[in-house]
């Protein structure tokens, strides 16, 4: 397979080439790309240099599949350009999520719905990832009528100027202000612009993404995104009302056995999911399940997962490898 990666030199195309080397995705061409300013450059992938291309080297390159992770306003100008030469894109930006004629993909969920017709394919926001992958299996046996959420979100998922804000501030130094307000020792209520409806383009995401995914324009959601100061990963505050009551041991089961997720759910022995330890993993992890005593058919969860790898790299090279297992691979 000849791969791009588009956005090579950012944090989640960085972890998008880790990813594809630990998952030893078949790789005959390697196509890192970045801008005009980055090409020239090297990078190192599974110990041999590759040198980065710039869009329109990449793109007369003809790579099957180009995995970009390079802003909305780049995915919106190129994506079409590879899909024209016939490569097929999974774009981790928000340019193509709500497009009717495009697919919003979570593998465990929905990969069934991918055919060969697809060439621009939509990798959910981190956010919105960790959530559905925790609801879905819920969803299909209990039918979700409302979920009300809460992020705790890594500083990692608005880039590398406000984690070098955080850790700046952390040291008493200077940096340049990726955010209106300190991102060390306080919290903001605050990711991506305010809409006209007070809420903001990361909460609305949450919103219409988890409906998209879930192929279920009845689920309600309303969400509270919030910026703190650590980098390893997105916690999740989850109040899930289902159509259906649950029986609290059934809902362990079902997380303990579903694919891609982890349940780390022992109160007593201090075991729930934190971003220090989902760091650098691929899974979602699931903790803290209880009734919520106020109100009937309803539980309590806590979500935590590394909003760089299945929140984006992990879920975008997942497409990937089942592109190649259902379209490429010959079948024995
Ligand atoms: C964030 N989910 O955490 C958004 C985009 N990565 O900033």
């Amino acid at each position: 397979m000849r791969i791009a990666v588009v956005g090579a030199t950012g944090l989640v195309g960085g972890e998008m080439l880790k990813v594809l080397a630990e998952r030893q995705v078949q790789i005959t061409e390697l196509i890192p790309v970045a801008s005009e300013r980055s090409a020239g450059k090297k990078i190192t992938f599974k110990g041999k240099e590759y040198t980065i291309v710039g869009m329109k080297a990449a793109i007369e390159l003809k790579p099957d599949i180009a995995i970009f992770s390079a802003g909305g306003s780049i995915s919106l100008e190129f994506a079409p350009q590879f899909a024209a030469v016939g490569t097929i894109v999974i774009d981790n930006s928000s340019a193509w999520r709500m497009s009717p004629e495009h697919k919003l993909v979570v593998p465990e969920i929905n990969a069934g719905l991918l055919t060969k017709e697809d060439k621009i394919i939509a990798n959910p926001n981190c956010s919105t990832i960790q959530m559905v992958v925790a609801l879905a299996p819920l969803h299909k046996k209990y039918k979700i009528k409302r979920i009300v959420v809460s992020t705790y979100q890594s500083v990692s998922g608005s880039g590398i100027k406000a984690v070098n804000q955080m850790e700046a501030e952390r040291k008493g130094e200077e940096a340049e202000p990726a955010y209106p307000h300190a991102i060390d020792k306080n919290v903001l209520p605050h990711i991506d612009v305010f809409l006209d409806n007070g809420y903001t383009k990361e909460e609305m995401k949450m919103v219409n993404e988890t409906k998209k995914i879930m192929g279920d324009d009845n689920i309600q959601v309303t969400a509270t995104a919030v910026r703190i100061p650590v980098v390893g990963g997105h916690s999740e505050a989850v109040n899930v009302e289902f159509e259906q009551d649950f029986d609290l041991k059934d809902v362990r089961d079902l997380m303990a056995n579903t694919p891609g997720v982890v349940l780390q759910d022992d109160v007593q022995n201090n075991v729930y999911p934190m971003p220090l330890d989902a760091h650098g993993k691929d899974e979602v992890f699931v903790g803290r399940l209880r009734r919520d005593e106020t109100q009937p058919n309803t539980l309590n969860m806590w979500i935590v997962a590394d909003n760089l790898r299945k929140g984006a790299a992990t879920n975008a090279v997942q497409i990937a490898e089942y592109l190649i297992d259902q379209f490429w691979s010959v079948k024995a």
